[in-house]
């Protein structure tokens, strides 16, 4: 059963949220993390912003210039042969590619998980030369608790594009208003980052999508770590599914969350046509290197007008669920690479799709 869709959807357009500089304009607002944090669920969402056309004849391309924190615009001739703009994400240039959008994260507040008052200012900017292209898909892992020994802190994995390649950055924060930068954790290329809430026998866990070019798929691999930043023993763990609709590549969705049967972890996967589903896997408590148990069938498909019309279409792609206190699921979502949704499931019936 597909979870219940917020009838208020979409929670968050682009148009509600302030440009990050004059001269810009966001298109997209999506794929946010998410977490409770005391009495409201926080999003950092993925703000997606395209420099405003001011000649029809030509096409901004925009990057973000990490010494000045600011952006740097090129306009293209529209008509010049070596401008291929066939994929909306991306933008090649005389052989060169770049984003069409470079993203930042912009965090959101919410008492009621529905309604969210959105921040004027880039929360997280683009900063260093690994982020050129932006930084996108964050995700959020809360760690330790309140009193306890180093206190609660949360940890924030996400996208950094450049020329470079697509890596993986960390941050860390206590109150998300300071970030600080813990550097690149994973090299090109590699997304699809989520840190588990609590150790393991000792080590940390992570979930990672590396995308080679040359051999192999792009699958869920799992590593650990006892530090958080040098991250070894690497595992392949999900596979695509070929003929599926997860068969063209795989990547983890929310952070895993603790259930009596194992960890579980929301997914997205991409069929041949390159539409976006969301899945569920089911993860020893004890060693989740072992798949306990795998979605046949998507948990949620792009069927509203919202995720199946906009920047990339049928598209539902997640970055953060929050568990609720009384067995629910609430799924926050990317809907068309545009907007963000809300969705609410539950465990049981998480549960109950797996068996
Ligand atoms: C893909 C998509 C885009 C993203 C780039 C770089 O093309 O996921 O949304 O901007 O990768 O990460």
């Amino acid at each position: 059963m597909e979870p219940v869709r917020f009838s208020g959807n979409p929670i968050v357009r682009p148009q509600d949220v302030a440009p990050s500089a004059p001269g810009l304009e966001v298109i997209g607002a999506f794929n946010a993390g998410a977490v409770q944090f005391g009495e409201e669920t926080v999003l950092l969402l993925r703000v997606a912003e395209t420099a405003k056309i001011i000649d029809p004849e030509y096409v901004p391309i925009v990057t973000a210039d990490p010494a000045e924190g600011a952006v740097r615009v090129i306009q293209v001739p529209r008509d010049s042969p070596d401008l291929d703009m066939t994929d909306p994400r991306q933008i090649i240039y005389r052989g060169r590619r770049y984003l069409s959008t470079v993203s930042h994260l912009r965090l959101a507040r919410s008492r009621d998980g529905r309604h969210f008052t959105i921040d004027r200012h880039a929360t997280v900017a683009p900063r260093t030369p690994y982020e050129i292209y932006g930084i996108e898909d964050p995700r959020i892992t809360p760690l330790g608790e309140e009193g306890g020994e180093g206190g609660r802190r949360f940890l924030v994995t996400y996208t950094a594009v450049s020329d470079r390649g697509v890596c993986v950055g960390l941050l860390e924060t206590r109150d998300f208003v300071e970030f600080r930068r813990l550097g690149i954790i994973f090299t090109p290329d590699n997304k699809d980052v989520v840190i588990f809430p609590s150790a393991i026998d000792g080590r940390y866990v992570v979930l990672h999508r590396p995308s080679g070019s040359y051999l192999g798929s792009q699958d869920i691999w799992l590593a650990y770590s006892d530090n958080l930043l040098y991250w070894g023993d690497h595992r392949h763990l999900v596979p695509r599914r070929p003929g599926m609709w997860d068969g063209a590549r795989v990547g983890a969705g929310a952070v895993p969350f603790k259930t009596p049967e194992g960890w579980l972890e929301i997914y997205h996967g991409a069929d041949s046509q390159n539409h976006y589903y969301l899945g569920a896997v089911l993860l020893d408590l004890h060693d989740p290197s072992k798949v306990l148990a795998r979605s046949r069938d998507p948990l949620m498909s792009p069927l509203e007008t919202y995720e199946q019309t906009g920047f990339f279409k049928n598209t539902v792609f997640t970055c953060g669920v929050v568990p609720q206190a009384d067995g629910g699921l609430r799924i926050y979502y990317g809907a068309a690479d545009q907007v963000t949704a809300v969705a609410d499931t539950t465990l049981d019936a998480v549960m109950d799709s797996l068996r």
